[in-house]
């Protein structure tokens, strides 16, 4: 079972590798981490960006990017639309965002042309290695959907359980976030958990899949909490899944446990042709090699499964 950002990296490691495609690569830790991921074997990478800045990066920093083909172009939105076009055209097994703006690369993403558009909602799943945890923890959607409507927490949800599942777990509990466990018809995270709930009892989610909600985040991560409260679920204190009902919230908690919690993470988006790794430019060299490794695997089983 993978419990730790180390088991993705050597999962990722033990698969056939996949080539990665760079949108904007001319970022030192993105070029660092794209090395790291090749020499451990986990990748080979296309580096699409302003080749000049590129080069003078790896020249400055001493990094060896030899092995991989450089493609230039400088503009932040053709150097998004190249990298997408580049696993459209099957040349490339995922895509990465290096130094430009998330919704650059999304807007790529959609693109009708060239994206990698499927009928299902794109949406952005995080890992999350937690000191005080015992397991891995997924987060979604604290990057992509902003105010979801039941409908798209349904189908984060599904994106979800298809991250987990590529990730080796068997039994998936999912905790629907709300601010409290009782219904209120004035606090719409409530209404949308109690409707995911009932379609997971209904077995929508598909076997061995847990949903509880409206669920307070405390109870989701907290058997203690969950026992003083008198909250009595599978899902308590053994969350797999945090499903969050605003892109805020989602932002929040990911960024609290990165900065405060000493979390270690790994962030994809899900849902496209194609995993999109999807990491925050403040992010180090380490987590992008983990958001790479993440992205690998999934890229793979989503080979398989065709
Ligand atoms: N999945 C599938 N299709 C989508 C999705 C989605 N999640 N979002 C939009 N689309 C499709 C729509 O159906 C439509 O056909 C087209 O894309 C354009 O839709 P718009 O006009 O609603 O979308 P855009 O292009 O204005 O914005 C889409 C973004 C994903 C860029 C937008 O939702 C966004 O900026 N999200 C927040 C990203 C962000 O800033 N994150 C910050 C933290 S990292």
């Amino acid at each position: 079972m993978i419990r730790t950002l180390e088991d993705i990296v050597k999962k990722a490691q033990n698969q056939s590798k996949m080539t990665l495609a760079v949108a904007a690569a001319q970022d030192s830790d993105v070029l660092q981490a794209v090395i790291r991921s090749k020499s451990q074997g986990i990748i080979d990478a296309i580096l699409v960006g302003d080749e000049n800045k590129i080069r003078k990066i790896a020249r400055e920093q001493n990094l060896d990017i030899e092995p991989f083909t450089v493609v230039n172009i400088p503009d932040l939105m053709d150097s998004a639309l190249e990298a997408v076009k580049m696993v459209s055209a099957g040349k490339a097994d995922f895509v990465m965002k290096g130094l430009l703006d998330t919704s650059i690369l999304l807007k790529a993403v959609l693109d009708k042309e060239v994206g990698l558009r499927t009928n299902s909602l794109l949406s952005h799943v995080m890992v999350y290695e937690i000191p005080n945890y015992h397991k891995l923890l997924f987060l979604t959607d604290g990057g992509m959907n902003i105010s979801p409507t039941l409908e798209e927490k349904k189908n984060i949800l599904i994106n979800a359980i298809a991250a987990a599942k590529a990730m080796d777990n068997q039994e998936i509990k999912i905790a629907c976030l709300a601010a409290k466990e009782k219904v209120n018809n004035k606090m719409q995270a409530t209404l949308d958990g109690d409707k995911l709930k009932q379609m997971g009892q209904e077995g929508f989610f598909g076997e061995n899949v847990l949903v509880e909600g409206p669920i307070a985040f405390d109870l989701a991560v907290s058997k203690y909490a969950a026992e003083i409260k008198g909250f009595n679920s599978p899902v308590a204190g053994e969350a797999d899944i945090l499903l969050v009902p605003t892109i805020e919230v989602g932002n929040g908690i990911g960024k609290t446990l990165s900065y405060f919690g000493n979390a270690k993470s790994a962030g994809v988006i899900m849902g496209a042709k194609a995993p999109v790794v999807l990491v925050s430019r403040a992010d180090d060299a380490e987590t992008k090699l983990n958001s790479i490794a993440l992205g690998s695997i999934i890229a793979a089983a989503k080979q398989n499964e065709t």
